[in-house]
């Protein structure tokens, strides 16, 4: 692999969410979110698992922002559990709830760690959820009165705002295909229904942070991005790979253009709107425009892509490879998704990208208080390799963050797959920095000095370890 190259301003970071790592859901006056309501569901969380305790980090964040300080890292992303400031969902507000984030923001200014606030990662409040969740109309008022709370508690020091985590998760896995939280089945004009109510949350908390935040705001919107990679290098493979990533051909939502075309083009992509003639919602006079609000770029979480090639009908086929590496997951590792997924990405939108995840979960096992995960470095190493050739290409990206942090609730997967550089035992909340958090230290200390080198794949021996 030819040398990276990251402009100088480019900046490293890593990404958790709430539910996944902060535990003490109820402590202090927090309420129910919907996922503790589905953890509670025997047989939907592997080994039972559930968010109760989780990483503890409500408890240990001075510890672990004292981790990321010791990687190194310059930005991280978190985000703020909506029943644990808002125990019903609007109204009465939980002070405590409140402090925690305003410390953790604090905590990380201090150490020279910018904070990026997402304000929705899917822990939607149960009281909510209750009066009809995304279905109700009024979730897009409960979500902007939610935004202009936490602009109001933390905007003198956060400049960096992401409205919604993946839409494509929380509403297609959410409400269609029944395994994420609220675990429903519904029709599709019910799940196109509540992905509108979320679009127009997402714009009404756009105009909401824009209004109100005390210093200038960054906004965006993290993405779940289905990445088109063409087979070959042939325009013709290339032409069918980026009609792929945004066409709309099948009847569900875990679509790339449904969401971003509304927030970014001020339009539902037409091929989707013939093919759910029949199941769209009403779209009132105004939701395009509520929903079509100025973002500063384009954030979306890459994991993996699909390999596609010109096809003769409707042209493009996806090509089935059986050979490639999986991670822990069963995700195939294709690092081209990062080149080709900002670069597919940053043609249609014309915005610079930042990556707002990527990573993997591998079989971890701690050996003598070190945990050798050489399969992730390598990942990382091949991901980040494609972002950087991508940027050559003269996609502009702004930064990277890494998921995750440290391991942490995988959903309906529970604890079994761990994500992070940085080990947690469940049983004791040890914390231990794994070989791939020595390398992304030093990846970033070469680029903050100037010289980034090629980190290879070398650093995965004590000794170089040690040295760093
Ligand atoms: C995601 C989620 C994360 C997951 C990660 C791995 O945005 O899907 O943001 O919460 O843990 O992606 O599945």
């Amino acid at each position: 692999m030819s040398e990276m190259k990251f402009d100088k301003d480019f900046f490293w970071g890593a990404a958790t969410s709430s539910y996944q790592i902060e535990g003490a859901a109820y402590r202090d006056g927090g309420g129910r979110s919907v996922w503790d309501m589905l953890a509670r569901q025997p047989g939907k969380i592997a080994n039972g698992d559930s968010g109760e305790t989780a990483c503890d980090h409500y408890h240990h964040y001075k510890d672990d922002v004292a981790l990321m300080s010791e990687i190194g890292l310059q930005a991280y992303r978190f985000s703020i559990s909506w029943p644990r400031v808002l125990p019903d969902g609007t109204g009465k507000v939980n002070q405590q709830g409140m402090d925690f984030y305003s410390r953790l923001v604090d905590e990380l200014l201090e150490k020279d760690i910018t904070p990026w606030v997402t304000l929705f990662h899917w822990d939607f409040p149960y009281a909510l959820f209750c009066r009809g969740g995304w279905l109700n109309r009024d979730s897009a008022d409960w979500f902007a009165d939610y935004t202009a709370l936490m602009v109001d508690k933390l905007s003198d020091r956060v400049s960096q705002w992401s409205t919604l985590n993946e839409p494509q998760c929380f509403i297609d896995l959410g409400h269609y295909d029944g395994t994420h939280a609220p675990g429903l089945k519904l029709g599709l004009s019910e799940v196109l229904l509540a992905a509108h109510n979320a679009l127009r949350a997402h714009g009404k908390s756009v105009q909401v942070i824009r209004a109100n935040a005390r210093i200038q705001p960054h906004i965006s919107v993290a993405q779940a991005n289905k990445i088109s990679i063409p087979e070959s290098e042939h325009p013709d493979d290339i032409e069918a790979a980026r009609q792929h990533m945004f066409s709309v051909r099948e009847k569900h939502l875990f679509s790339n253009s449904w969401f971003s075309d509304p927030m970014i083009l001020g339009q539902y992509p037409e091929e989707g709107v013939s093919l759910f003639a029949a199941e769209m919602p009403e779209i009132v006079e105004g939701d395009l425009e509520c929903i079509n609000q100025k973002l500063d770029y384009f954030a979306t979480n890459i994991y993996s892509g699909v390999h596609v090639r010109a096809g003769k009908d409707d042209g493009f086929e996806v090509v089935e490879k059986n050979d490639l590496p999986v991670t822990q997951m069963g995700w195939p590792v294709t690092p081209e998704a990062l080149y080709w997924g900002p670069k597919f990405i940053h043609q249609r939108y014309q915005l610079p990208i930042v990556i707002t995840e990527n990573g993997m979960a591998n079989d971890d096992v701690v050996e003598n208080g070190k945990v050798h995960d050489k399969q992730r470095i390598e990942y990382l190493y091949q991901y980040i390799g494609e972002y950087s050739r991508a940027i050559k290409d003269g996609v502009p990206a702004l930064g990277y963050f890494l998921w995750s942090m440290m391991d942490n609730f995988e959903w309906a997967e529970g604890y079994n797959k761990r994500f992070g550089i940085v080990h947690v035992d469940y049983q004791t909340q040890q914390r231990i920095l794994k070989y791939s958090a020595h390398w992304y230290k030093a990846l970033i200390a070469s680029h903050r000095s100037g010289a980034l080198k090629d980190p290879a794949t070398s650093i995965v021996d004590d000794q170089a370890i040690e040295a760093v």
